[in-house]
């Protein structure tokens, strides 16, 4: 931590002062600072009140300031912006006692100081529920993911027969899935989050010209297999006849019996299922024939540059291919980024493929009728 920091940090705060609690720095324990004294600025760079040492966050960001004995923040045109209780600053903004600040991704919660009630554990919790409440409400509730859908394609024909969902999100530090599910396992949300990206992505695939066969992720917490069942059944109230494979990432393969059981399950409800990455990891491929899934989804790890692969290895991704599809589950090729890969995937047995080649993921205005296709 900064001398900066340190100093304010220490300095002691009366009944009555305002006082900001949260993580300064990512990986640092949240921390109280008592607001004074105000203006109080907040940014990147050192000499301000308050330096965060965080990528989003600009180098002058905001200010705290009086009004009478009023408390306000204003944005100082920072790039990632300010938010309060989950709204960016376009003016300057009266705080109440519990308000949620943020400045770019970073949360924090302003509060009228009790010295008797702000406890450690208080201030901890707090910030630790600063993201849940402000970020993962809206995560959760929908409005701020963003289902993606990239194409699976028939080798043979080059046309879509399905799409895979990648959820995306509008939300600052939060727009990919490896940081949404970071943060969401953080929170202990991850199913949540999961579930919610499935019915988000069902109820915008409404849009679509023809309603599109979509294949769902799950996330590794969520192979219990009897919620998962449960999730995907109350899926399938919201999506009636739509066409639904789950994915199941490989790891889960060396629980065989399980896999199968979740099979029969979806399949009484008219799912299917996919190994997902199958190439990425340990799965032996006498557990993935033993739990047989619908499909088996071949990492781009075993896809790439599989023109310029030796004698062995394409024997070795022909001859597995072959196996899988003797006992009838569809191989796909995942991650195919040239014609080249996309002609050795067919070469090599190859029913159905994925990749930035065939299309990259896009949101539903892409597919949507009336709405003319984004270039490039
Ligand atoms: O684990 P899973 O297969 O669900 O992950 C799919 C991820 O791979 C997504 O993040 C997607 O954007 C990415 N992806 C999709 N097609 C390609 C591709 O052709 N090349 C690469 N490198 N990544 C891809
Ligand atoms: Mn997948």
């Amino acid at each position: 931590m900064t001398e900066q920091a340190q100093s304010v940090l220490e300095r002691p705060s009366a009944a009555g002062d305002w006082v900001l609690s949260g993580r300064l720095a990512e990986e640092s324990d949240s921390r109280s600072v008592t607001l004074a004294p105000l203006p109080f600025r907040v940014g990147r760079r050192s000499g301000l009140s308050l330096m965060l040492p965080r990528k989003t966050v600009s180098s002058l960001h905001a200010e705290f300031f009086l009004q009478g004995d009023k408390l306000f923040l204003r944005d100082l045109g920072s790039t990632n912006g300010t938010f309060v209780n989950g709204k960016p600053l376009t003016h300057e903004c009266e705080l109440c006692d519990n308000d949620l600040v943020q400045f770019a991704d970073a949360p924090f919660r302003v509060t009228r100081g009790q010295p008797d009630e702000r406890s450690h554990t208080r201030k901890k919790d707090t910030c630790d529920h600063a993201l849940a409440i402000v970020q993962f409400e809206s995560l959760l509730g929908g409005k701020s993911l963003i289902p993606n859908y990239q194409p699976i394609v028939d080798l043979a024909s080059g046309s879509a027969i399905a799409f895979e969902v990648l959820a995306r999100s509008r939300l600052i530090g939060l727009e990919t899935p490896d940081y949404m599910f970071t943060a969401a396992t953080h929170l202990g949300a991850a199913v949540e989050l999961s579930e919610a990206v499935r019915r988000v992505a069902v109820e915008d695939s409404g849009l679509f010209d023809t309603l599109p066969h979509l294949f769902m992720n799950t996330h590794p917490s969520e192979l219990r297999i009897d919620s998962l069942l449960g999730s995907c059944g109350e899926l399938r109230k919201r999506a009636g006849q739509q066409k639904i494979t789950i994915e199941i990432h490989e790891a889960a393969i060396t629980r065989g019996s399980e896999m199968a059981a979740l099979r029969s399950g979806l399949e009484a409800m008219d799912m299917t299922i996919a190994f997902d990455d199958f190439g990425a990891g340990q799965a032996r491929i006498a557990e993935l024939i033993e739990a047989r899934p619908h499909y088996l989804k071949f990492d781009r790890c075993i896809i790439r540059e599989l023109d310029k692969a030796d004698v062995s290895r394409r024997r070795l991704v022909g001859g597995l291919v072959s196996m899988v599809r003797d006992v009838g589950i569809l191989p796909v090729a995942e991650g195919v980024e040239t014609k080249e890969e996309r002609d050795a995937s067919i070469d090599l047995g190859f029913v159905l493929a994925q990749g930035y080649y065939f299309g990259r993921p896009m949101p539903v205005a892409h597919y949507a009728k009336g709405v003319p296709a984004p270039k490039g």
